[in-house]
């Protein structure tokens, strides 16, 4: 990212507008549910079992989810601490999950018999959440859909196909905060049309950001099942499943704990980006207790500790290590302690006077300072928040970075460090 004083084109200096509200909502929830939900068996079902295309069809005259789904979700992620959500508008499977004018096999007009991306939408609105649409262009039921990458006829008919269907999403349904393009197979940039598709969004809706998986840069990456911050200060949104086996709902165990998630998205907030954390309700709508109860332990750890996640810059360039995790805001480096070493607890790398360090909304810590460390004593053997303690270390001015061993350019290394 350039910093303030240089001079940005008027793309960049749009972008960086679009893009404020994303840089500190940090967590989102996403949202599989489509026709694969109904067999629990994974999202790419059709393609693992290679279900013929009118037997897997049928699945739609079967769906009848129930009314108020969304709301739950909403609800739920709302009070989670999420301040945005995506949901799946279309899989790869190629079923609509609103009103199109251009296919039939749409939720408006089989089974569910209502547009479920309004319910959706509207649900999003009324919990304050921004609004985001997954749409994949990968679509297994479009006769083209395959067909394209050999035979332009059959590309044109699908790329128009593709371009009116975006166009819908975004134009029947108000504001969307949020396009989030998958899987581009099997065309390249120009087949797709990708940046007359970008330009056609930007159209329609000003303010939107969408993401990289159209085959063009996007306005963030999309890491997807690991932590792994974009360099350059792109911003970046790691998508990550509650349940290790699918993102659609899925009957067999495979879920993660509320700790592997809590590790998450303290990390994500350590890299200054975003987690993006997956529910697939089950075809009803319900949400699996197991993803339930992760998002409200989440929810609960974030309504005491958010100060120290939301609203924060990354720790650069403070370094991550095997007990803390850093973000930093205003004068206060915030440590997240994941894995709790016990009675003793070493901080470093902080070049000020630290004026205070103290359990964040807890009792003072007992410390002593170095040049090179922060020596926290009289500390509990337990950790006293099991999902992850948090530790401000309030510094005299606004934090800043002590080199270590393998920082500094030879010119400038002394005789001895940490003497
Ligand atoms: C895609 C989908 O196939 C999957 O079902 C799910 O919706 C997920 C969020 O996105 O899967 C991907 C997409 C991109 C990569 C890997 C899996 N990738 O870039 O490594």
């Amino acid at each position: 990212m350039k910093n303030m004083t240089e001079k940005l084109t008027a793309a960049e200096r749009d972008q960086r507008r679009r893009l404020a509200w994303f840089r500190d909502a940090r967590f989102g929830m996403f949202v599989h549910w489509g026709l694969y939900s109904l067999l629990g068996r994974h999202e790419w079902v059709r393609e693992h079992e290679r279900w013929p295309r009118s037997e897997y069809a049928k699945l739609a005259s079967e769906w009848h989810p129930q009314k108020g789904s969304a709301r739950k979700w909403a609800k739920l992620a709302a009070e989670s601490g999420c301040r945005y959500m995506v949901m799946t508008t279309k899989h790869h499977e190629g079923f609509c999950l609103w009103d199109s004018a251009l296919t039939d096999f749409c939720a408006t007009k089989t089974g569910p018999g209502r547009d479920l991306v309004a319910e959706y939408v509207d649900a999003c609105r009324e919990y304050g959440l921004k609004v985001g649409l997954y749409y994949s262009l990968l679509d297994w039921h479009h006769p083209d859909g395959l067909r394209s990458l050999k035979h332009e006829a059959a590309r044109r008919c699908f790329v128009d196909y593709t371009h009116g269907l975006i166009r819908e999403l975004l134009t029947n349904y108000g504001k969307i905060d949020i396009l989030w393009y998958d899987i581009p197979y099997p065309l390249d940039a120009e087949e797709w049309e990708s940046e007359k598709m970008n330009r056609m969004v930007m159209k329609l809706q000003p303010d939107i950001i969408y993401n990289n998986r159209n085959r063009t840069e996007g306005d963030f990456g999309t890491p997807e099942q690991q932590i792994k911050p974009e360099t350059g200060g792109r911003m970046w949104e790691a998508c990550m499943t509650t349940q290790t086996l699918s993102w659609g709902y899925t009957p067999i165990d495979g879920w993660r704990t509320p700790r592997e998630c809590m590790d998450m998205l303290r990390s994500v907030a350590s890299g200054y980006g975003n987690l993006l954390l997956n529910i697939g309700p089950k075809p009803d709508g319900s949400i699996p207790a197991k993803a339930r109860n992760i998002f409200r332990q989440l929810g609960g750890w974030l309504e005491k500790y958010g100060a120290s996640i939301y609203d924060v810059t990354g720790p650069k360039p403070f370094r991550n290590n095997i007990v803390g995790y850093y973000t930093v805001s205003g004068n206060i480096v915030y440590m997240h302690v994941y894995r709790w070493p016990g009675s003793i607890l070493i901080a470093t790398m902080i070049a000020n006077k630290v004026k205070a360090v103290k359990f964040m909304k807890g009792r003072a810590i007992t410390f002593t300072q170095t040049p090179d460390q922060i020596v926290m004593t009289g500390l509990p053997e337990k950790a006293p928040e099991p999902l992850t303690t948090v530790i401000e270390i309030h510094t005299e001015g606004k934090p800043r970075y002590r080199p270590g061993f393998h920082d500094l350019p030879k010119h400038m290394a002394p005789e001895t460090l940490y003497a």
